[in-house]
């Protein structure tokens, strides 16, 4: 906890006040991982299906350089309508705060917004990774290295299949993060459930996963845990189904000289319009049932003591 200012929404408030549970949800996937209008109805859905899991939402975004724990409905609709917002990943948060604008947090961000505000279990679609090619564009997501050092458990479908998933495994590693699939030895990727890829730690119950976290914590470790939690099989889309699509994408950004940060949205979206709006079908899937997961970890936290 700090004293940095944070705006809490009036939900989020009142859950903190009670003890119920908080699961942090991020804005970067509204604003540019999925295509509007859908992104403000999915936005809607997960928050309600953390609700009707039994834990509070808590959307996290920069507006007018406020940091807001939990969005009420008007901003997080303004949010997935406006265009040119920013993507805010550690490097750039303090700026956009400090300047008074708004910006969508990313999985690094939202990790660090939720730290400051003492919620320990954030559920998103995939984080992001190293990418193709990384050997020479030096393309690592920020997400990892947050990952390492912020105390944050968080539910996610593996990591996008658009990512070199063998190389950002090793970063994890290196990093000293538990990656953790729940249900199955693969780790899951993203739009398919499962990858050539063992996980390397596997745990099924939320209780196990809530012990872990406050493990880490006792035993003065920084940084969280990934769960990497499949997308339910009727949902997903075979890996071999999307293998050409992804390479098709890839090499549309190289033409394209598609760089930094505009490469993740940019490859979503070009997915999106390959698979025919199939992979935003999925992903809207993959984010419910994450949220839903994240919400039984956080329930779970609140009533272990380790
Ligand atoms: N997951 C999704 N859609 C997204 C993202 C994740 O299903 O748009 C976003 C997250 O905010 C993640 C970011 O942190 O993509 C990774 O971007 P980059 O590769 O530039 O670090
Ligand atoms: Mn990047």
């Amino acid at each position: 906890m700090t004293k940095f200012p944070l705006k809490f929404s009036a939900e989020v408030a009142e859950a903190r006040a009670s003890g119920t549970p908080v699961v942090a949800l991020e804005s970067t996937i509204i604003t540019h991982g999925m295509p509007y209008p859908q992104n403000i109805e999915v936005a809607r859905q997960v928050e309600a299906d953390v609700r009707e899991a039994g834990a509070c939402p808590a959307t996290i975004a920069v507006i007018d350089g406020k940091l807001m724990i939990g969005l009420k409905d008007a901003q997080l609709e303004a949010l997935g309508e406006a265009k040119g917002v920013a993507k805010l990943s550690r490097a750039d948060m303090a700026v956009c705060i400090a300047t008074g604008r708004t910006g969508a947090t990313t999985v690094a961000a939202t990790m660090i917004a939720a730290h400051l505000a003492g919620i320990a279990v954030f559920a998103t679609g995939g984080i992001g990774g190293v990418h193709r090619g990384a050997e020479n564009t030096f393309d690592i997501s920020a997400d990892l290295m947050e990952l390492a050092q912020t105390p944050v458990t968080v539910v996610a479908a593996g990591a996008k299949a658009i990512l070199d998933v063998a190389k950002t495994l090793e970063v994890l590693e290196t990093q000293g993060v538990p990656v953790i699939a729940v249900g199955q030895d693969k780790f899951p990727a993203f739009w398919s459930a499962s990858s050539p890829h063992k996980a390397p730690l596997r745990l099924d119950d939320p209780a196990d996963i809530a012990l872990a976290h406050l493990t880490r914590a006792r035993m003065g470790l920084p940084g969280g845990q990934l769960v990497a939690n499949p997308i339910p099989t009727a949902d997903e889309i075979p890996a071999a189904e999307l293998a050409p699509i992804i390479a098709q994408a890839q090499r549309d950004a190289d033409a394209h000289a598609i760089k930094g940060k505009a490469v993740t949205p940019y490859l979503l979206q070009r997915i999106f319009e390959l698979t025919e709006g199939r992979s935003l079908t999925a992903n809207i899937a993959l984010v419910r049932n994450n949220a839903r997961l994240a919400a039984r970890i956080a329930a779970a936290l609140g009533t272990t003591t380790a």
